[in-house]
């Protein structure tokens, strides 16, 4: 029987450990990525019971159609296994559609660290083929982050993101973020232009970094990641990315070998706990799974450190002590090292994208002054993470926990 994992978030007697492998997996009670919520969530409830900004802040933005907000009664099953094709197998990787010879004069192409990371600049993403679309993702696969600049992407409205983002796979619904009204598979983070209010964020933490990668807790975490810029201040509210393909490594052969047999414990209880605190929402039972430490990336055959701190919770093979000690070397090491990671800025109109499997990323709140920020994301899922490729789309590959299976009391 598989083990049955509790945290002690939601833990009301120890008791209640009844397995064999006990994997605890506790946090302390705010949630690593728990920001103080006031700057975030809803105001109000309007008319048909949905959760919105006050009129005040609808009556401001910029781009009133992609406010977030949250219905109560919008539920999903859990998600199921499905096989994911990478559009990035079926790209020409001489990218004659994405850099197309006739507009070599047009384009610029600039790496931002030779390892990681490449700003474009004139190439609009909503007019590329399906043939130049295949080639971006194997571009973002091989760059791990990529900066588009002066998009159209958002003036086309929300349904073309979605439609724009289903060529890179299927897309995720959020378990609790708001999105814009009957578009639920935008993902959308929308920060007040008040100072009190990013100022609370300081209140209680020294300083705003929250180091993730996208709903890694999913079976299916997300590839090809685009979030839009809609509203930003001037300067400042960067995001961060960390390269986990070249922080594995930087490790010894040996230390290579020990992480290489592990497995993470990744989960959305604590999530769902903070919504659920603030009045938000929860549309399907929040998960855990467990994914390989080191996982084999399918376009880039490459080995990565698949953690973050965001969401990752318990070496599976360790006793808690060893595990904690282990995570916390490889945190350290993913979010500390300045020389695997780089900032992307925010101008308007651009669109970053980068592949949520090789890097974790970081929003940071970096500006004073009254700036409202808006940003909305397109989250494509891709294939369950495999520490070999020989398991790729096989669903029968070790280790499943499903939500019946995660003792959430
Ligand atoms: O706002 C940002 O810079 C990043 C937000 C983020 O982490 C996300 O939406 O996935
Ligand atoms: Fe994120």
């Amino acid at each position: 029987m598989a083990p049955v994992i509790t945290s002690s978030t939601f833990e009301q007697s120890p008791t209640n450990q009844t397995e064999s492998l006990h994997l605890n997996f506790e946090t302390d009670k705010q949630g690593y990525s728990g920001y103080t919520r006031s700057n975030f969530g809803h105001d109000e409830t309007d008319a048909s019971g949905i959760l919105v900004l006050d009129a005040k802040h609808r009556a401001r933005a910029k781009y009133p159609e992609f406010l977030p907000t949250w219905d109560p009664t919008e539920k999903y099953a859990a998600l199921e296994f499905h096989p994911y094709e990478d559009p990035a197998l079926s790209a020409d990787p001489t990218f004659p559609n994405l850099f197309p010879d006739s507009k070599k004069k047009e384009f610029k192409v600039k790496r931002i660290t030779p390892k990681l990371g490449s700003e474009i600049k004139n190439i609009q993403l909503s007019a590329l083929s399906d043939a130049a679309k295949n080639e971006l993702a194997l571009f973002v696969a091989q760059r791990g982050v990529v900066v588009f600049r002066d998009q159209d992407l958002i003036s086309k409205g929300p349904e073309f993101s979605v439609e724009f983002g289903k060529h890179f796979g299927r897309l995720h619904i959020h378990q609790t973020s708001g999105h814009p009204r009957n578009v639920p598979e935008l993902h959308v983070v929308h920060t007040r232009p008040d100072k009190n209010g990013f100022e609370n964020i300081f209140e209680d933490n020294i300083n705003s970094v929250r180091w993730h990668s996208d709903v890694s807790y999913e079976l299916q975490p997300p590839s090809y990641t685009f979030l839009s810029i809609l509203e930003a201040p001037e300067s400042g509210g960067d995001t961060l990315f960390a390269d986990s393909v070249e922080a594995y490594e930087r490790l010894s052969p040996t230390f290579k070998k020990f992480v290489g047999g592990l497995h993470v414990i990744h989960s959305a209880l604590e999530q769902a706990a903070t919504s659920k605190q603030n009045g938000g929402v929860q549309r399907r039972k929040p998960v855990a799974n467990i994914h390989p430490l080191v996982r084999e990336h399918p376009v880039l055959k490459k080995k990565s450190l698949y953690l973050n701190q965001g969401f990752g919770r318990r070496i599976v093979e360790l006793k808690k002590p060893e595990s904690d000690a282990v995570l916390n070397f490889l945190f350290d090491l993913v979010n500390n090292s300045l020389d695997l990671q780089i900032r992307a800025n925010w101008e308007p109109g651009t669109v970053t994208v980068w592949d949520n499997r090789r890097v974790n990323h970081s929003a940071s709140v970096g500006w004073d002054s009254e700036s409202a920020r808006h940003v909305v994301r397109i989250t494509p899922q891709a294939e369950r993470p495999v520490e070999d490729l020989k398991f790729l789309n096989d669903s029968t590959y070790y280790p499943a926990l499903n939500s019946d299976e995660v003792s959430n009391h």
